[in-house]
């Protein structure tokens, strides 16, 4: 039914795939669209009560301009990251104390703001005045260099938009049983912004970097002093120096002043509080590439130095952080990325993978960058199992959990891309399943 009442009729030719996956152009068709609003709407209001028991703010002169610009206090209340630990076997307390998860579910484009970016560290914020920080390029290059954050802002600068992910999130969805946790506990460890940087290539062009360099161990001045490993090929590819999150200069718990940005790649690798840049020809093999972020494989092997992020995608509406109210049209809408570069499609499944369909991609679709989909769904009131599946412009298919499994075992902790399943339950309820 629309708004006034009149029911709306969806051809037999619009359902895509089983369980009432739509097709994607349905919500061209205003009356779809807003029906669909309308059984997403947590309450639904009679459209007469609008307007009424309300305060009117258009009674008195409004508050003062600010210098710097905050949120409404509504918001704060509502909107915020998620600083509690996962509470299962892959984590421990210290991540409470330094790690804070994005609220997903209310992000509805593809940029993350700056103070709810996520933010992921070992050994807390270290608090630098940024006239006594500085970079320094050295090892096998011809001139070392140093560089402060007003030296960096006089050179040219790129900006651009990618995501950021660090490679322990979705982690807990390799472990035996379905978590109960939400939507942000478990996928938060994901944000997207735009960068604003030095390209490292720019510096090390300065610099005059050896032809047998091969590797640039990056170096934190954190009180872990974050090292890690990175390949030459990467530093003169798409590494910058960034200085800047969404215009302003990057955060305190993003790195400032300076921070490595690597990206497409694993979190880690994305120095921050950077200070030294040294260039050899091998890998420094730190504790972070060493101990941990590895991958154990069943005949415990392990893979090292698996940088690059896979393809990736998952559903943020409808998920858990929300049970359905009624029978109906809705939009399945949620995030798709990969470390390699851009997505090609994503198709949507209510029957937990026997069928799918084709999702709207939302321009733009940047390369490293998280691609917003959207589809039209009706749910029939039944068990329902929703399910996203992402595609890269390389063929990377997002595999199954058990595709994953199988190919990989169940000892990693990183790296954690599969398919992953919202089980819709008769009475509306949605659950974190395996299926
Ligand atoms: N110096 C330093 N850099 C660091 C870290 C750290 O603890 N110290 N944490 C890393 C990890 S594990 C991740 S996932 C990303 C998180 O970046 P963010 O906090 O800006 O989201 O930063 C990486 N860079
Ligand atoms: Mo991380």
């Amino acid at each position: 039914m629309d708004k006034k009442g009149n029911s709306i009729i969806i051809d037999a030719a619009d359902h895509v795939a089983k369980g009432g996956v739509l097709n994607r152009r349905l919500f061209l068709n205003s009356a779809i669209a807003s029906t669909a609003a309308l059984a997403t709407a947590r309450a639904a209001f009679a459209q007469e009560a609008v307007g009424e028991g309300q305060d009117d703010w258009t009674l008195i002169p409004g508050s003062s301009a600010e210098l710097y610009g905050s949120r409404s206090r509504f918001e704060e209340e509502r909107v915020k990251r998620r600083l509690t630990p996962m509470s299962d076997e892959f984590y421990n307390l210290r991540l409470t104390k330094y790690t804070a998860r994005t609220p997903l579910d209310h992000m509805l484009g593809t940029i993350t703001p700056n103070g709810l970016h996520f933010e992921r560290t070992h050994q807390g914020i270290p608090d630098i005045d940024p006239d006594q920080h500085f970079l320094v390029i050295h090892g096998m290059v011809k001139n070392p260099l140093k560089f402060d954050i007003n030296a960096l802002e006089n050179y040219p600068t790129v900006s651009k938009q990618f995501f950021l992910e660090c490679s322990g999130n979705s982690g807990t969805l390799w472990s035996e049983t379905p978590t109960n946790e939400s939507l942000q506990a478990i996928h938060g460890l994901l944000s997207g912004a735009e960068w604003t940087g030095v390209l490292l290539s720019t510096l090390l062009d300065e610099c005059g970097v050896s032809k047998d360099a091969k590797w640039i161990i990056a170096e934190g001045a954190d009180n872990g002093m974050m090292t890690r490993s990175i390949p030459i090929d990467k530093a003169l590819d798409d590494t910058m120096i960034a200085i800047r999150q969404n215009g302003e200069r990057i955060r305190p718990s993003q790195g400032y002043p300076m921070r490595l940005f690597n990206p497409g790649f694993e979190g880690n690798t994305s120095v921050k509080w950077l200070r030294s840049l040294y260039v050899t020809d091998r890998p420094v093999m730190s504790i972070q590439e060493t101990v941990k972020y590895t991958d154990m494989m069943p005949d415990n092997m392990s893979l090292q130095f698996t940088l690059e992020q896979d393809v990736k995608s998952i559903i943020t509406k409808p998920s858990n952080a929300m049970s359905l109210k009624q029978k109906g049209l809705y939009e399945v809408t949620g995030l798709a990325w990969s470390g390699k570069g851009r997505i090609s499609r994503v198709e949507v499944s209510a029957d937990g993978g026997k069928t799918w369909g084709d999702a709207m991609l939302q321009d733009p679709i940047l390369p490293k960058m998280l691609t917003r989909f959207r589809i039209p769904w009706q749910w029939y009131g039944g068990p329902a199992i929703l399910q996203s599946r992402a595609y890269d412009e390389f063929g990377s298919i997002q595999p199954t959990r058990n595709q994953l499994i199988a190919a990989r075992g169940r000892k990693p902790t990183y790296h954690f891309h599969a398919i992953q399943s919202w089980g819709v339950q008769s009475n509306g309820e949605i659950k974190n399943v395996y299926a």
